[in-house]
């Protein structure tokens, strides 16, 4: 990949591709294409083959798909499937007709199974059974690994997947219900620290919403009030966290200075070819109880948190193996402490980007 090798992003806007983008204009790559949801629908077929014709990139981070934290996986199960199925089959089969040099799919830890041994290594892919809560979406990623696996095998394309852990950064989504944890409990300490403040046209402000009934009521749906602030699930299922400019670091790195052949190495012709990804991560992991309590310091709200137990946990644990990528030359930067400063930080100087 050269400064100036045409390279598309697709969902530069999300927390990924937006971090992959400003990545590759800090490292001074010119010939950069997006397309917002409203120009290009990924889901569309036609579209994609027609934009793909026109433009020709020679280099795709496939960054676009339907995410959201455990209630929104759960609760929009159909989406999640299809709209990822459709989003890579699309991208994937015009990237290998449109001869692309190299993709970049990414994924999520969630393909592993949910009583994976620890820490997973890739080769752990389906050994067992899925996480219940996001079962389609791991299907979807499932077989996207797969699609590019198969295409670099028929067609001896360069599509590399990645599989990411639990990302964080910004332009993150900070919706209370659909999204994932971090950010979720960093707004709702956030708010709960106004309400402890008496500082209630800040809430409204945060809010989006006029009258103060309501929002106290929105609040308490959500269990944020100036006493206390809950929790779902246990606290005991252990997460890791990697900041989404790392992740964007990363992506970049692998696909200026690595192919899938050294990635996954093929030793014959009758070799079974499977398990070809790379976890990425940090390889740390901290309890939801720990993370609820450094984001209460890191955000100074003084309350009590509350676990509820009638909220699900998912998955008790999913730590990455990172052997495999720290031996291709890459390690993350940015540590949860400091992570978590610069995410309240970004959190408080873009509230009027955030909806409810
Ligand atoms: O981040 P999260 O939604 O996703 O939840 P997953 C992580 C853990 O935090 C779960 C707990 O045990 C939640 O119950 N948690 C506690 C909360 N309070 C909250 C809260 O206010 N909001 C949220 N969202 N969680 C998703 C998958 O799993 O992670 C996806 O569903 C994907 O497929 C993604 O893999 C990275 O880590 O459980």
């Amino acid at each position: 990949m050269n400064k100036g090798s045409k390279i598309y992003i697709a969902g530069h806007k999300g927390l990924v591709g937006s971090a992959i983008l400003q990545n590759l204009i800090s490292k001074g790559y010119t010939n950069l294409i997006t397309r917002s949801h409203n120009e290009l629908d990924l889901i569309d077929t036609k579209s994609v083959a027609k934009f793909f014709k026109e433009e020709k990139p020679e280099y795709v981070f496939l960054a676009a798909a339907r995410v959201g934290g455990i209630i929104a996986n759960n609760t929009y199960r159909a989406d999640f499937i299809y709209e990822n199925m459709m989003i890579q089959n699309n991208v994937i089969h015009q990237s290998y007709l449109n001869k692309v040099k190299k993709l970049l799919f990414l994924g999520s830890t969630c393909i592993y199974p949910k009583n994976c041994l620890q820490p997973m290594k890739e080769d752990y892919l389906l050994t067992g059974e899925l996480e219940y809560t996001n079962e389609p979406y791991a299907i979807a990623k499932i077989a996207g690994i797969k699609m590019c696996e198969s295409y670099n095998l028929q067609y001896k394309t360069n599509f590399i997947s990645v599989m990411p852990t639990n990302l964080y950064g910004p332009n993150d989504n900070f919706d209370l219900e659909k999204s994932h944890v971090l950010p979720a409990l960093i707004r709702k300490m956030h708010l709960a620290k106004l309400l402890e403040e008496k500082k209630t046209e800040n809430v409204l402000e945060d809010l989006e919403i006029e009258n103060l009934k309501d929002a106290m009521s929105y609040l308490q749906s959500f269990g944020v009030s100036s006493e206390s602030v809950e929790i779902w699930g246990s606290g005991k299922p252990m997460r890791e966290f990697l900041w989404s400019e790392d992740m964007a670091d990363a992506c970049v790195f692998i696909v200026e200075k690595r192919d899938f052949k050294d990635i996954y190495k093929v030793k014959s012709d009758v070799d079974e070819v499977k398990n070809t990804h790379l976890n990425i991560g940090t390889g740390i992991d901290i309890s939801i109880k720990d993370l609820a309590f450094l984001i209460k310091k890191i955000v100074g709200f003084k309350g009590k948190l509350v676990f509820n137990s009638n909220k699900p946990d998912g998955t008790m644990k999913k730590l990455t193996d990172v052997s495999k990528l720290n031996s291709l030359g890459w390690k993350h930067q940015i540590d949860l402490e400091l992570g978590v400063e610069k995410m309240y930080k970004w959190y408080l100087s873009n509230k009027e980007l955030n909806k409810i």
